[in-house]
């Protein structure tokens, strides 16, 4: 068996959490303070199950004084959340925060059940969810991130099962898998990231031919369940999947629309962000994020109807931070005001973000003024310039009639002098005529 392992192009298989029906969630609080907002957070987690399709039996937010290095809580407490398992037959135990491959392997053998975290969940979350080939791609390369300090515990997995059935292996065989499990695990990495460099190159090939045309690119933005697909599906009637669960979207879509002043500009539906979202994700979605994100405007989607509304703004500026994306032009759309039952929020959020429209995409409210301030952002995009151009530089001249806004335009000898509002993608080829 153990030469069929070594043969085989696969690494051992940790369990299969689809596999699994019921879940036990728990959270750690320091400050009696931070309980509420555990609590809150237990109800993300429980909605992130409900999109995996595992059912909470229940959420135990736990105080903790000090976090215990080898099985993060105390042994009392673990005791007690044993018991709970038990008696709401939870056959997975999920926790909050990140706990350490050490620490989820002394909690599996105290629980006897799979031990995972939120980062973990996340990332099957959109294992489950994901739809094209370079999303597929990049979930793998991710989950094999994540599994490289893990192979350890996956097994100690294998060697439980084979205990039972026919016998258990000999130590110095555990530790020869776990070197095969790494090189292999280290080789598809290698070719997943080759793959993935394949297809985003094709993306950028797109983006150079829309950057080229001048079309000013709007990225819509924000936390998961924020309302970014209902919004584009509602502007350009794009057949997108709005859902009222996390993470529906997980490939981005790109529509034309038609601002009432007659600019074409494109739209993009982007993935959602989440709280603690796990690195290895936010770098394996890099190039789709970055892609998305690197536009000439972000229009970045808040739930403001959601208790955790504030909060939920700044993981996204984190993430866009991360993504080098944070002093993009940037409008503020306060979403579903039509159920937001707490009006001090949208006062808050508009006194800390400079440009607000509030909104319901759902029902089309507000889109007059979205639209009035998103035309004002497209007129900051443009400079005015002026230029001495030669003539035998003609082709740029009349590519600055075509893109861009014509104030003046003389011939002075061989040279033509314009003067000229021109979007931000053209300065570069202006640049070795400008004046003054
Ligand atoms: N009441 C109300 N509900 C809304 C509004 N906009 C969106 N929704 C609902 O919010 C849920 C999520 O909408 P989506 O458009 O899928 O959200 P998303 O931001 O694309 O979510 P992900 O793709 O998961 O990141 C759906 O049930 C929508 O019907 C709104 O203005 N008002
Ligand atoms: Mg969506």
């Amino acid at each position: 068996m153990m030469t069929e392992e070594i043969q085989k192009d696969d690494v051992t298989a940790p369990f299969e959490l689809k596999a699994f029906k019921t879940a036990l969630l728990i959270g750690a609080y320091r400050a009696t303070a931070d309980k509420q907002s555990c609590e809150d957070n237990l109800s993300e987690l429980e909605r992130l199950c409900d999109t995996y399709g595992l059912q909470a039996m229940a959420k135990v937010p736990c105080p903790i004084k000090k976090l215990d290095a080898g099985t993060y809580l105390g042994s009392g407490k673990l005791d007690e959340l044993l018991a709970m398992a038990k008696e709401k037959s939870a056959e997975v135990i999920i926790f909050d925060d990140e706990i350490t491959p050490h620490q989820q392997r002394n909690l599996e053998k105290f629980f006897q059940r799979p031990v995972i975290d939120r980062t973990e969940l996340i990332i099957e979350v959109f294992a489950q969810r994901a739809q094209t080939r370079e999303a597929r791609l990049q979930i793998e390369l991710a989950k094999v991130r994540y599994q490289f300090p893990r192979l350890k515990r996956m097994w100690t997995h294998l060697s439980r099962q084979s205990s039972g059935g026919g016998g258990a292996f000999v130590k110095g065989e555990g530790e020869k898998q776990i070197e095969i499990d790494r090189r292999l695990l280290r080789r598809r990495v290698d070719r997943l990231k080759k793959e993935l460099e394949d297809v985003a190159q094709q993306r950028i090939t797109q983006r150079s031919l829309r950057q080229r045309r001048g079309v000013p690119t709007f990225a819509i933005v924000g936390y998961t369940n924020a309302g970014k697909s209902t919004l584009l599906k509602a502007l350009t009637q794009a057949d997108v999947l709005v859902e009222d669960k996390l993470f529906a979207t997980l490939d981005t879509t790109t529509r034309k629309f038609e601002l009432p002043n007659h600019q074409d500009i494109l739209l993009i539906d982007t993935v959602g962000f989440i709280r603690k979202i796990p690195h290895t994700l936010v770098a394996a979605f890099k190039s789709t994020l970055e892609e998305a994100v690197h536009t000439d405007i972000l229009l970045h989607l808040i739930d403001a109807s959601h208790p955790m509304a504030e909060s939920q703004a700044e993981d996204t500026m984190l993430v866009l931070k991360e993504l080098g994306a944070a002093e993009h032009p940037m409008i503020t759309v306060l979403n579903k005001v039509d159920q937001c039952e707490n009006p001090a929020i949208l006062a808050k959020l508009r006194l800390k973000y400079k440009k607000t429209v509030p909104i319901s995409a759902l029902h089309g409210t507000g889109f007059e003024e979205l639209m009035e301030m998103m035309m004002k952002e497209i007129s900051l995009l443009r400079k005015i310039i002026k230029a001495r151009i030669p003539q035998s530089h003609y082709a740029l001249v009349s590519e600055l009639m075509r893109e861009g806004k014509v104030v003046t335009c003389e011939y002075d000898e061989n040279d033509i002098l314009i003067e000229a509002e021109i979007p931000s993608h053209l300065e570069h080829k202006v640049q070795p005529f400008l004046l003054g």
